[in-house]
């Protein structure tokens, strides 16, 4: 039997919506955080951790599994679930906006776009057929469409041609998807920091029809006010029964300043990246590890958390390892920084479920201002 794919809002409490997506692979509580795992493993964490941390879904990326080891071969391994031994629910982003960020010689026409690999120079194209067909190949169960994201600033006329552009991509994406049962695709919304373009994109997308819809085209160096200007009305535009999903945010306050304006899902390579920098997140704010004052530190990184971590290691010993370059200091700060991620997700739950949001909201900024202990 395939189960749909269905989206079922619990609660919401001012803007803030909680609820839960149903899969065949499993359900996803939101407001859900999604950990990166770019390449197949999300770095430093087996996938049991990863699972244990809280996490119901990761994503994945198709620009890199296309360059190593290509769609094809994944797909003759089983798919990307087998191939990395994650059972859950997996999101691919659709390459586009990787392809603007990592790739080189590109070239942009209606077609699609191509560009040389940033791993070994090959030639590649990705169109919104060729995206379909490789998200198809790895098994994902959230699709995202093919996109254009400029990066900002941009002016207005390059800002409105790159989201039109994305809305015929949009329509060739659905085309090329085609009727999956249990499978979702997600339009993605563009228009930069342009209320008229933003809202253009929207209605355009609606008349698409998807099973979720994503706002893209932020965090892309506006800063976080005029992310949240977008995000004040932005979701509105929005089906009210569908996930929303805002791409590639970010730092613990962007998020819940995201879910207070409407957000359901959300992706980061911060919590794992930091882990690896010696970046750690904890409930009174940023705390780096690397710092001398933590050498003699017998206590934990934070007493509340039970991530492994915390639990069996001290400040002075996560200091030295960070220091010694040991890989183990990656594997448990990044399991810190995913369990806290995670934590905030289950916080921000409860609260709207029981309609105590703002007060959750209060609390959090208050903490983060006491600082490190
Ligand atoms: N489009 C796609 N992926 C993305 C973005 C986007 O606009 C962003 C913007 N923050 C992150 N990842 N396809
Ligand atoms: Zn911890």
């Amino acid at each position: 039997m395939t189960v749909a794919f269905t989206f079922d809002l619990k609660a919401t409490d001012g803007k803030a919506r909680s609820g839960v997506i149903s899969t065949p692979r499993g359900e996803i509580r939101t407001p859900a955080f999604m950990p990166v795992g770019t390449a197949a493993t999300v770095k430093a964490m087996m996938p049991d951790s990863v699972a244990a941390t809280g996490a119901d879904i990761i994503l994945g990326n198709t620009y890199h599994l296309m360059l190593r080891p290509t769609a094809e071969r994944i797909d003759r391994l089983g798919g990307l679930h087998r191939f990395m031994n994650w059972q859950g629910p997996i999101l691919t982003d659709s390459g586009g906006f990787q392809v603007m960020s990592l790739a080189e010689l590109r070239k942009l026409t209606e077609e699609g776009v191509t560009f040389k690999s940033h791993i070994d120079g090959s030639r590649h194209t990705l169109t919104p057929e060729r995206s379909m067909e490789i998200q198809r190949l790895l098994g994902s169960d959230i699709v995202m469409c093919f996109d254009e994201c400029p990066a900002l600033p941009a002016t207005d006329a390059e800002v409105a041609r790159a989201m039109r552009l994305s809305m015929r991509w949009a329509e060739r994406s659905k085309a090329a998807f085609g009727d999956r049962p249990g499978h979702a695709l997600f339009g993605i919304m563009q228009g930069g920091v342009t209320r008229e373009l933003r809202e253009e994109s929207a209605e355009a997308l609606k008349a698409i029809g998807f099973d979720g819809y994503a706002v893209g085209g932020l965090a892309v160096g506006e800063g976080q006010e005029a992310m949240f200007d977008v995000l004040d009305y932005a979701p509105d535009c929005l089906p009210v029964d569908k996930p929303r999903y805002l791409m590639g945010v970010g730092k613990p306050d962007d998020i819940v300043g995201a879910v207070a304006r409407g957000i359901d899902m959300m992706d980061c390579v911060l919590p794992t990246r930091s882990g690896r920098t010696g970046q750690v997140f904890t409930r009174r704010g940023v705390v780096n590890i690397k710092n001398a004052r933590h050498a003699d530190d017998p206590r934990p990184l934070d007493e509340q958390c039970t991530c492994p971590a915390c639990r069996n290691y001290s400040r002075a010993y996560l200091h030295h390892v960070f220091r010694a370059q040991e890989i183990i200091a990656s594997m448990l700060l990044t399991w810190h920084n995913l369990h806290y991620y995670q934590e905030l997700m289950a916080g921000m739950r409860a609260a709207i479920a029981e309609g105590r949001f703002a007060d959750w909201q209060e609390a959090f900024h208050a903490q983060r201002a006491q600082g490190d202990i």
